[in-house]
Order: C-alpha cells, then structure tokens, then sequence
C-alpha cells in the first residue's frame, strides 16, 4: 500500500514530428508531453504524461503541475478521490480548463499508477478487470498525405496487425470520398474505416458529407461538428446512419456529462487530461454506460488500454483504443497489436517502465 506523498514532479519534453501532421483543426509539427512523477514516502514511484503541442502549451501545465503537486506533498496517496476534489476546489476561482486540468489530469493518473503499482496489481485488474483485451485501431490518415501514400499507410497498419484505421477528413466531399473508397477497396470489407472530421464543419455540411460517404460503410464519424456545440452533434447523429463518436475536446466532467445528456454522440472519447484523469474518465464512464453509451480512449495509450480493459462501457472487440505511431513514446515496452486487439500486462500499475535515455534525450526548456 502506498504512503504518504514525498514529491511531485514534472519534465517537460519535446517530440518534433517529421514530416508535420495535419488535422483539419490544425498542423502540428511538434508533441509536447509533460511527464509527471509521484513519489511516496517509500520510494515508489507513479508516472504519467499530459500533453501539449509545441513549448506554449507545455510551459503552463510545468508550472500548475509544481503547484498543485506542492500542495499533494505529506498526504496519503491513496486518497485519490480527496486529491481529485480538493485540486478542482484549488483551481475553482482561476478557472479549471485546458493547461490547469492537464496538471491536475497527470497529477491523478500518476496517483492511480502509484497504488496500483505499489499494491503489486495491474491497473486493470485494479479498476475491475472487465476484460483480458480490447480492440485497436490504428490512427493517421493526415490530409498531407496522397492517397497513394494513405492507402500505403494503412495497408501497413493492416501489416502490423490491425483491423481497424481512422484517417482525417477535410480534403472537400469528392477527394475525401476518392480516399475513403480508395481504402475500402484497399483494405477490404473486413477493414474498420473511421473518419475524424475534426470540428470543421456546420451540422448541415456535416449530414451531407456523411451521407455522401454511406457506401464506404464508415466504423464511425468523429468530431464533424465544434466540440462545444452538443446539439448540433445531437442534430447530426440523428440524421446519418453511422456511428458519431466525440468527446476528445470537451473539458471536464460537467461538459461530457453534459454531451452524454444531449444525445450528442454513440461513442464518447473523452480525453485523459482534458476531463480530469482516471478518476474523471471513471465517473464519465459510468454514466456512460447507464446511458447506453459506449467509451473509446484518445490518445494517452498505456492507460487507455487499462481503462478500456476495465470499463463497462466498452463492447467485446470493437476498435475503441486509439494507437497514433506519430505519438511519442516514453517507455522501454510497446503495445503489441494481434488481431486487432491489444492486452495490458500483468505487471504492476500501468506496467510501462521509463526509458530514462529516450526521456533526456527528449527533453525541452518549455
Ligand atoms: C487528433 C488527436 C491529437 C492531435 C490531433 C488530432 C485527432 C484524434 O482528433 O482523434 O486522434
Ligand atoms: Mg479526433
């Protein structure tokens, strides 16, 4: 069992992507992860990441995670749901949102990694163990690529073994149509085909696009609409035939319960650091589940692969754990991909073990 809360820590990193990476939000050239270290009064140790895209974003979440992990520090760190209600009441009157729920989102999942790994338990087995593995799918698809290379791409993934893609739409109707049919032809009908929109377009552009797309039978279409905008995502998913996922912009539990009660989506993927951690997501799953929901992770893969292993939101082999081969990777182990899917060790907390030379080598002054 853990002790009490020795320090809190945070290195900021910097993984330039070659060539940049186009969604249609925006380019990134460049992922910024945070890495978070709790360490108990024993000498074990819980890690975890919050992200940023570029040393802007980076800096801020540095900072906050310094002192809301001050304020951790001599407090029993199993007490994971006071840590978590205590650093909302902490950032209540700042306003808690984008950089400040990153901090706090790294903060909590470092925590659960603690007592987890601390316990000798498999954070999967930790959370509830629902399942021994669960499906994957592998994501790219950026609008910088020809179709040549996209199809190439995903042919790969399919080498790798994956079942399961999600590429970016935002090239027009006609070339995302060419793309998406290009893949279908490539990959099969046994190819699980899933489109990110992105926030790009308005609810009725949105129900044309998906409508024109039918044929290609789409696993899902992601974020078509702002990620703000509930009920214009309601007003989509009730006019198309395919699955709308959503949930990788919404900030804190409020928003994603809120989406959950608008009817605003069939998946909801809220996103570690943006909704509060393990104990955030946790709390949306639930209501997910009650609501006939289903949860899929983004991004954030060694713990999206235990909560998805734990959750009851989650259904059989469905592709719902998000792998990204741009995203940077801090640890000496991988995620093997079989068949689609992907199971989390046994080995204690999330089960990844730093790469201390690959973390030196990759650290920032944000
Ligand atoms: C995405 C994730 C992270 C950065 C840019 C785009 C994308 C996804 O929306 O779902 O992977
Ligand atoms: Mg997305």
């Amino acid at each position: 069992m853990p002790g009490r809360i020795a320090c809190v820590t945070a290195t900021p990193l910097r993984f330039p992507l070659e060539p940049p990476f186009r969604a249609a939000v925006r380019l990134i050239d460049s992922v910024d992860p945070v890495l978070v270290r709790v360490r108990d009064e024993q000498g074990c140790e819980g890690t975890a990441c919050a992200f940023g895209f570029g040393a802007a974003d980076a800096r801020p979440i540095v900072g906050l995670v310094q002192s809301l992990g001050a304020t951790r520090v001599g407090q029993p760190a199993l007490a994971i749901e006071r840590h978590w209600q205590e650093m909302h009441a902490l950032l209540a009157l700042a306003g808690v949102g984008g950089a400040s729920l990153a901090a706090l989102s790294a903060i909590d999942m470092a925590l659960w990694d603690l007592a987890s790994r601390s316990s000798g338990v498999p954070l999967w087995r930790f959370l509830g163990g629902a399942r021994e593995q669960v499906g994957v799918y592998a994501s790219g698809g950026s609008l910088t690529l020809s179709t040549d290379a996209l199809v190439q791409e995903t042919l790969d993934f399919v080498a790798q073994g994956h079942s399961a893609v999600k590429v970016k739409a935002g090239a027009g109707e006609k070339i995302d149509k060419q793309r998406l049919c290009a893949l279908r032809e490539a990959g099969g009908e046994g190819l699980h085909i899933a489109a990110d929109g992105n926030q790009q377009w308005s609810a009725k552009t949105a129900i044309a696009w998906a409508r024109a797309m039918e044929d290609v039978q789409l696993a899902w279409l992601e974020e078509p609409v702002p990620a703000a905008d509930l009920s214009a995502h309601a007003q989509v998913r009730q006019a198309i035939t395919m699955d709308l996922a959503t949930g990788e912009t919404l900030f804190g539990v409020g928003e994603a319960h809120r989406a959950l009660r608008a009817g605003a989506c069939d998946i909801l993927m809220p996103n570690l650091q943006r909704v509060a951690g393990i104990t955030g997501w946790r709390k949306i799953a639930a209501a997910a589940e009650l609501a006939g929901v289903r949860m899929a992770g983004h991004v954030h893969p060694e713990f999206q692969l235990h909560l998805l292993c734990a959750s009851g939101a989650v259904q059989g082999r469905e592709p719902v754990l998000e792998l990204w081969s741009g995203w940077p990777w801090l640890w000496q182990e991988g995620i093997e991909v079989k068949d689609g899917t992907a199971r989390p060790s046994e080995r204690p907390g999330h089960g990844f073990t730093l790469d201390e030379e690959r973390v030196q080598a990759h650290r920032s002054q944000a």
